[in-house]
């Protein structure tokens, strides 16, 4: 699965409030592979650089999120390491791909 993102951090690992100032959505080229979302910034990127962020995906958990309501077609991702984000996918259809991908990676 990959494709174009949009995401916005919430928890830090360890559960920590994500800082005022870095809460902000900006759009990525995630691809899934290996247990690991890769992040990129865009697909030309992904191709020839490094990922600007790995997320590892071992014992993460991505849900619809129902709570946030500024945006629609969102998905919220917990991992393991208590660290929370929230994905914007271009449509429902997307959104459910991205979920499905993330718990049966
Ligand atoms: C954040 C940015 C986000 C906003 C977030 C702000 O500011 O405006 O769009 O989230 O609100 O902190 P910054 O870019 O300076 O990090 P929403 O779009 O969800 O409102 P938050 O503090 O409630 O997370």
């Amino acid at each position: 699965k990959r494709g174009f993102i949009m995401r916005k951090a919430c928890m830090d690992p360890d559960g920590k409030k994500t800082p005022r100032g870095k809460r902000g959505w900006h759009m990525w080229y995630g691809v899934l592979r290996d247990l690991v979302l890769y992040v990129y910034k865009d697909q030309c990127s992904a191709v020839k650089e490094q990922p600007r962020t790995c997320v590892r995906l071992h014992h993460a958990l991505a849900v619809r999120a129902c709570d946030y309501t500024k945006r629609q077609h969102v998905l919220r991702l917990f991992t393991a390491d208590q660290a929370q984000c929230l994905i914007q996918a271009s449509d429902n259809r997307e959104m459910e791909s991205w979920i499905e991908g993330i718990n049966w990676v």
